[in-house]
């Protein structure tokens, strides 16, 4: 893993199936902006609010990402995309245009400082929906669904099940013992998204930060040489 001196980081855009184009060319001038002075990209999960990839087709609404990304790319910048509970049926698609997959949490260590990034909804805790969904045998199902009449379906399901954890306050205790364990297993600082807020919790030396999401606050980070920043996008008026 290289070294990087400055990393942009953001999360839960949930870009939609439908009518996001405008939102996703949002996000890209701001990126290519901050990317000027950035030598890498993190993305804390749930960027797209589904997604899906079969064997030879990929999801068209994302094609301004698709575009960003591969930019990028050229430009010699790295990329890391964490999937999140929203985006986790990702093939091989990403990897090939030399995006890095994680799928699972992820220490890396930047200005000699233990990061320690997950998107957030996996925390230890046995979660049987999380299980279900994230199937082998689910995943098989899906496949076998013409994309056009999955694709719908996967839009209901995903809505409502936004609309029922915008419900819930988030119980962000559990979110803390999440952090706590990860400082005995020697992490520095704990970054996750997921929870739509920003939050920082500081205990001695070490830092648990909820970056908050891009959708709704438009808020990201800044890692620069080792020490994070949590930041707030002010639109300038036209
Ligand atoms: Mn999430």
């Amino acid at each position: 893993m290289k070294g990087y001196r400055r990393v942009l980081l953001i999360s839960d855009t949930h870009f939609p199936l439908k009518e996001s184009t405008g939102l996703q060319a949002e996000l890209g001038s701001f990126v290519r902006e901050q990317m000027k002075s950035c030598d890498a990209l993190f993305l804390l999960g749930d960027i797209f609010d589904f997604y899906h990839e079969y064997n030879h087709v990929i999801p068209k609404a994302f094609f301004p990402m698709y575009v960003l990304f591969k930019e990028l790319r050229d430009k010699g910048k790295d990329i890391h995309y964490w999937t999140g509970n929203h985006d986790f049926w990702h093939g091989d698609f990403l990897n090939s245009i030399g995006v890095v997959v994680h799928r699972k949490e992820e220490m890396i260590n930047l200005g000699s400082v233990n990061y320690l990034f997950a998107h957030g909804d996996e925390t230890g805790r046995f979660n049987p929906v999380t299980l279900i969904i994230k199937s082998d045998i689910n995943r098989f199902l899906f496949r076998h669904i013409h994309p056009d009449i999955g694709f719908e379906i996967a839009r209901m399901v995903s809505r409502l099940s936004r609309i029922s954890s915008s419900r819930k306050q988030p119980r962000i205790k559990k979110y803390i013992e999440f952090a706590h364990r990860k400082f005995r297993e020697g992490a520095d600082v704990v970054v996750i998204g997921h929870i739509h807020e920003q939050y920082t919790f500081r205990e001695g030396e070490k830092l648990f930060v909820v970056l908050g999401d891009w959708m709704i606050h438009r808020y990201y980070g800044l890692i620069e040489d080792g020490r994070i920043s949590l930041r707030r996008w002010n639109q300038s008026p036209e």
